[in-house]
């Protein structure tokens, strides 16, 4: 999954794909690296970013995806935590809705996932984007990342979306610490993977990696990145959502043939 933020801010890329134009450049550029999916994102999502409405989210995002449509059968990811931006997106051809919150931001999420009945995505996060990095807390952060992704399933499921809709997420840098919270949980994901749904890891040019190389920048961080979406492939992951297709794509080629001539 290559990812496409249309936003001014976002950590790693933030203004580089924003307009109409730009979005549709990289969403090329992604697909000839190889992506199967791509992610499209209109509001940041990293620590203290500023909401942003969602009339000004869908105005960034759906032309982007009708455009893409228009080019090509790429599956379509929309990144959005709110219920308007989904249903736009899916309007336009988005086929899976990718929320960080798991459907826990508005009321009417669990039931517009429903009424859609596209993939979902339910991701992991203590607390909410804005405040999520203060003094996140875990006794046991796999067993609890674990139970609450189950809980959001089978709510998802009590709200009428299929099971066979259902993708997992563990929401690595999302109210966790650095490396006490993400490091058992990229240690232990097949504790995630085992809960029978199809497991999203998103670990690309996130802080972890600076935090064991010398606050290396989101820019220098692609060896880490490809260490640690390697480690989410040998655990069973579904897919990887990364910024570097073609690199990702490469490494992930050479570790699945080696692992098959073992
Ligand atoms: N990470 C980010 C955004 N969305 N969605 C899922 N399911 N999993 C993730 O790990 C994930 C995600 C953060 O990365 P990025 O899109 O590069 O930054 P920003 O949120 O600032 O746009």
């Amino acid at each position: 999954m290559g990812v496409l933020d249309v936003t001014p801010d976002s950590f790693s890329d933030g203004g580089r794909h924003f307009g109409l134009e730009a979005g549709l450049a990289h969403a090329r550029k992604l697909i000839a690296d190889g992506a199967d999916i791509l992610d499209i994102g209109g509001e940041s999502t990293r620590p203290g970013a500023e909401p942003v409405d969602a009339a000004e989210e869908i105005a960034r995002v759906e032309p982007l995806i009708r455009a893409i449509r228009a080019e090509c059968e790429v599956t379509l990811s929309v990144d959005t935590m709110k219920p308007a931006v989904a249903r736009a997106a899916v309007a336009a051809g988005a086929d899976i809705w990718n929320d960080v919150t798991a459907l826990r931001f508005a009321p009417d999420s669990l039931d517009v996932a429903a009424e859609l009945g596209c993939q979902l995505v339910l991701m992991h996060m203590q607390g909410e984007p804005r405040t999520m990095q203060h003094e996140p807390r875990y006794d046991d952060v796999v067993a609890e990342v674990a139970e609450h992704l189950a809980a959001r399933a089978e709510a998802a499921m009590a709200a009428g979306v299929a099971r066979e809709k259902i993708w997992l997420d563990p929401g690595v840098g999302f109210g966790k610490h650095s490396l006490a919270h993400n490091l058992p949980l990229l240690a232990h994901l097949d504790r995630i993977v085992d809960l029978g749904f199809p497991v999203l890891l998103g670990v690309s040019r996130k802080r972890f990696i600076s935090a064991l190389d010398d606050e290396a920048p989101p820019d220098q961080r692609l060896g880490g990145s490809i260490a640690a979406a390697l480690v989410g492939v040998a655990a069973g992951v579904a897919a990887v959502r990364v910024h570097d297709v073609r690199e990702t794509r490469q490494a992930v080629r050479v570790w699945e043939a080696i692992a098959a001539a073992r």
